[in-house]
Parts: C-alpha cells; sequence; structure tokens
C-alpha cells in the first residue's frame, strides 16, 4: 500500500477523528472487543481517552464502566489506565497487568479467564452476551474498505463482524509491510455445519490477507503513531537454560527412539522468559528444519528464523523486545515468507494441534505429585494472568510439557507440592514436567509412579525430603491408595507461606 495515507477509503475518510471525539461514542454498560495480544496491535489512543473519561465520570459521582474483551494481554495503556480510573466490569479473557491483577485479587472486578480458542465461538453461540461495539487497531485501511491487520490478529475478525459498531486506530507506526503476513480464515461455521480447517502443514494458508467489515458499522477512525508494548526480556539465566537442556536431551531421546521425526513435529512455546530459553537452546541444538504452530512468535523463535533452524512458524501475534523488532522490520520481507499470523481460533484450534502433532511447551505457577498443574493461581485464590491458550496446546498436543522453576520467591516455595492449590490441566493433560533439577515423564505411569518420578526428577533437594515423606505418610494413611491424600496436611501446605508470596 501507499505509505503516505494509510486510509485509502474515500467513505472512511470523512469519519476521521480525535482519540477523546471516538471515546466519547463509547456508553457506560457496554462490552467492547478490542485488539491486542500479547502487548501487540492493542488499541493504544482511545482506551487511554476512555479511561480519562471514567475517571471524569467517577468524579461527577456517574459510576462508569465497560466489558473489555480482548485477544490476550495488552498494555499500561489499555489494561493499566482502564483498571486504574476503576472502569472495568467484566475482563477476558487473558491480563497479564499488575493494576488489573490488583483489582481483580481485591475483588473490585470481575475476571473470566477461558481457553483462548474458546473465546471467538462463544461470542458467536451468544455465550458471553452482547457485543457493542469493536475497537480495533489496524495497519491500514484499503480503497474498498478492506482492513490491513495489525501486529496480531487475535479476536478482532469475530469483533469487527459480531460487533453494532466499529471504531478503528489505524497506526501509522506498525510497518506497512506487515500486508500479506496474515492469514483470516472466513470458513467457520457453528455447528452442525462445521466443516474441517484445511490446514496439514504449519505454513498452510487457508484464508484471506485481510479483515473485512461493513463501512457502515464504522463508526470513528482514529489515526496514531504508537509503538507497541516493548517485551523485554532478560538474558537466560542458569535456571531457565537447565530447563532447556533437558528439554532438548528429551527431544533428542525421543527421536532416537522413533517417536518423533528429527526434525521434530510443529513446536508451540508460551510466554516469558523461560520459553524464550527453551527457543534459545533449541537454536543452539541438534535439529534443524524446525516448524512452529503456536499463539506468539517471540525474540527466540524470531532468532531461530533468522538462523534458518525454524523454516516456518504460524501465530496470532509476535511479542518481542525493541531489538527483535527492529530485526523483523529491517528484514520483514524475508520475515513475511516465513510468518503467518491467524485469528487465534486457528492458532490454537484443537483440531489443527491434534493433527499436527503440536509439541507444546508451557510455564506454570506450580505442579503436585501427581501431575496437576496450576498455571493461573498463587496460593489458591490469586490469580496471576490466565490460562491462555496453555489449555488448547496442553490438552490436544502430541506432547504436553509443562516447565517451571522447581522453587519460587527466593526459595521460600517448593513449585512441586502435595496437592495443587488451584487446577488448570489435570494430571490427564500432562505428559512431562519439566525443573532446573530435571524432566519428569509420565507417559504410562499411574499416579503413585508419577510422585516417585517427580519428586525424585523434580522437586529441589531442600523440599524433597518433605515431599517423600508426605507421599509415604499419605500412601500409609490415605483409605483410597490409587492417588493418596492426606487432605487437610496437603490443602494446609501452603499455609505456612501465605505470608510470602501473596499478592
Ligand atoms: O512473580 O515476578 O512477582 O516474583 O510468578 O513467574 O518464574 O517469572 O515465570 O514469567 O514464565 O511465568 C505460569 C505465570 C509463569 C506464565 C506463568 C511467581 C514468580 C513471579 C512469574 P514475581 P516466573 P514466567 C501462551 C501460554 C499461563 C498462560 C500460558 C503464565 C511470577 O507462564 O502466565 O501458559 N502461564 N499461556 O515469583 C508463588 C509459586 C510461584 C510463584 C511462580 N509456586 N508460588 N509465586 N511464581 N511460581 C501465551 C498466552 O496464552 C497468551
Amino acid at each position: 500500500m501507499n505509505t503516505e495515507s494509510r486510509i485509502l477509503c474515500k467513505a472512511l475518510q470523512g469519519r476521521i477523528m480525535s482519540a477523546e471525539q471516538a471515546a466519547s461514542l463509547v456508553s457506560s454498560g457496554v462490552n467492547v472487543g478490542m485488539s491486542g495480544f500479547t502487548g501487540s496491535g492493542y488499541p493504544k489512543e482511545v482506551p487511554t481517552a476512555l479511561a480519562k473519561r471514567i475517571e471524569d465520570a467517577n468524579r461527577a459521582g456517574e459510576k462508569f464502566r465497560i466489558g473489555v474483551w480482548t485477544g490476550a494481554s495488552t498494555a499500561p495503556e489499555l489494561d493499566g489506565a482502564l483498571a486504574k480510573a476503576d472502569g472495568v466490569e467484566m475482563r477476558l479473557p487473558y491480563q497479564s497487568d499488575p493494576t488489573c491483577r490488583k483489582r481483580i485479587n481485591a475483588g473490585e472486578m470481575e475476571y473470566l479467564d477461558i481457553h483462548l480458542s474458546h473465546v471467538a465461538q462463544f461470542v458467536w453461540f451468544g455465550f458471553l452476551g452482547k457485543l457493542d461495539i469493536a475497537l480495533v487497531e489496524v495497519t491500514g485501511i484499503l480503497e474498498d474498505g478492506r482492513l490491513i491487520p495489525s501486529s496480531s490478529v487475535g479476536n478482532n475478525k469475530t469483533w469487527l463482524d459480531q460487533a453494532d459498531k466499529v471504531i478503528l486506530e489505524v497506526n501509522s507506526w506498525q510497518s506497512p509491510r506487515l500486508e500479506g503476513m496474515h492469514d483470516i480464515y472466513y470458513g467457520t461455521n457453528r455447528p452442525p455445519h462445521r466443516q474441517p480447517i484445511p490446514i496439514v502443514r504449519p505454513q498452510d494458508r487457508i484464508g484471506d490477507l485481510y479483515l473485512r467489515c461493513d463501512p457502515d458499522k464504522i463508526i470513528a477512525v482514529v489515526e496514531t503513531n504508537s509503538p507497541d508494548r516493548n517485551s523485554a526480556f532478560s538474558a537466560p539465566d542458569e535456571n531457565s537454560q537447565r530447563i532447556a537442556g533437558h528439554i532438548i536431551e528429551f527431544l533428542e531421546h525421543e527421536v532416537k527412539k522413533g517417536r518423533l521425526p528429527k526434525e521434530l513435529l510443529p513446536l508451540q512455546s508460551g510466554v516469558g522468559n523461560i520459553a524464550n530459553a527453551v527457543m534459545a537452546g533449541l537454536n543452539k541444538g541438534p535439529f534443524d528444519n524446525l516448524t512452529a504452530y503456536t499463539e506468539v512468535v517471540q525474540d527466540g523463535m524470531l532468532e531461530m528464523i533468522r538462523s534458518g533452524k525454524l523454516i516456518s512458524a504460524s501465530a496470532t501475534a509476535f511479542s518481542l523486545s525493541d531489538s527483535a523488532l527492529e530485526e523483523l522490520n529491517n528484514n520483514i520481507d524475508i520475515y513475511r515468507e516465513k510468518i503467518i499470523l491467524r485469528p487465534q481460533e486457528i492458532s490454537n484450534h484443537p483440531e489443527v494441534i491434534r493433527r499436527l502433532g503440536v509439541i507444546a511447551m508451557n510455564g506454570m505457577i506450580e505442579a503436585d505429585i501427581y501431575g496437576n498443574v496450576n498455571s493461573t493461581h498463587v496460593m489458591g485464590s490469586s490469580i496471576m494472568n490466565g490460562i491462555g491458550g496453555s489449555g488448547d496446546f496442553a490438552r490436544n498436543g502430541y506432547l504436553s510439557i509443562f516447565m517451571t522453576p522447581s522453587q519460587a520467591k527466593n526459595g521460600q516455595i517448593s513449585c512441586i507440592v502435595p496437592m495443587t492449590s488451584h487446577i488448570d490441566h489435570t494430571e490427564h493433560d500432562v505428559q512431562i514436567l519439566v525443573t532446573e533439577q530435571g524432566l519428569a515423564d509420565l507417559r504410562g505411569l499411574s499416579p503413585n509412579q508419577r510422585a516417585k518420578v517427580i519428586i525424585e526428577n523434580c522437586a529441589h533437594p531442600h523440599f524433597k525430603p518433605a515431599l517423600e515423606d508426605y507421599h509415604k505418610r499419605a500412601f500409609d494413611h490415605s483409605i483410597g491408595k490409587h492417588t493418596p491424600h492426606l487432605l487437610d496436611e496437603a490443602l494446609s501446605w501452603h499455609q505456612r507461606f501465605l505470608n510470602v508470596g501473596h499478592m
């Protein structure tokens, strides 16, 4: 597209206005579907203007609150500003903002944590109520009104389709050469009319390059020029490197056993420093011609594409540091050939994940000795971020791997516990646990066999004796010996740490 003007559609040029004017079109009580996924492609100016408006209303004694639905996490200008203004009635489906988290944990904001692949279809089914407004960042608008998506796709297709009214932010900071990287699939129907999703390789394109939107619904177009959130990663620390090392050794073993091809199967990698470190490890590792079918392209994956280790990546968003972003923009024509950004109901689609045989690797808060995993709650009652896409991938992947350092809060808390204080992934969905101490391969093991391997391989030596002692006493005294527990003791495990890590 012409880089000087980003709004080529004549009819929409007349709807250009300021962020404040656009924010004034949003009234209290509405549900707003906003773009944004792991800090990329979120609207930058209207949410902040809206937060200001909400603060003014609150000062005047009027309660002004909206429902905020997104793809996933956003940034301080969106989640932070609206939470600070106390303007969010219901937030879904994934957030990682400190102010938002504080409000949720104080009981001041409702939060619905659902699998990322479920969000779009729940809206089509009408399960979440009415979507009033879509507020979506795009890279540009073509003459015929089609929209060039931004640095994330998330739920934008669904928001534009389902909302009564649409506000667009056209961000000229986004590279115009993102055009051509997206694949927007319009073939999803509701049951009983569903057809197979025709992806048989991660790099298959099945949709359009552009988002569609009825121009009559577009009530405002706001021009912006603001960067995505910088997702800085720390250099892999010793623990992350050891976790990466255990995973690579395991994958090599699986190749030797003939259970994985030598170029492995498509990789999914969660967010955060450990996930990034695993990618850095794979980049130096023995595998070539790798592919990814994942949600997020972080720095580590970009480096793997650059080195040639990774030949293609399918995702729904970027989450990059400043330097990685510069690398992407400087070489975007090369990356566009290798990266596809899809709607999140497709990037996280259970059918496709199962068909491709994805190797799912996600972070966790804690796991118990039987293999249940808690990804979301600290001390059983405080939310950290949300389940994100980890369940979509863990339940349906070829391998489901969960990783964490063996201890948190400077060694005061064990991340291997007798019974998880909250469960996101049950023992049935968890095959491999990894800490810096080692890897527990749980495939084919009964609960008691799992407990031995998890404690032996994953627990920190500081907590190992207490966990072994718990399992032994539970086996001796529990009525049922299948998954032995001393319930009072298991449930009170966290009590002694309550003053340590509560948020
Ligand atoms: O808190 O920074 O205040 O100290 O949890 O922990 O070790 O920095 O790990 O950044 O990889 O996050 C599970 C949260 C791990 C993440 C989780 C405290 C710890 C620290 C973060 P502080 P780390 P990470 C794809 C997949 C769910 C969604 C998902 C996550 C903070 O991986 O959100 O997988 N996963 N999506 O101190 C008390 C424990 C603790 C603990 C860690 N046992 N007790 N606090 N912490 N373990 C992406 C998307 O779906 C979008």
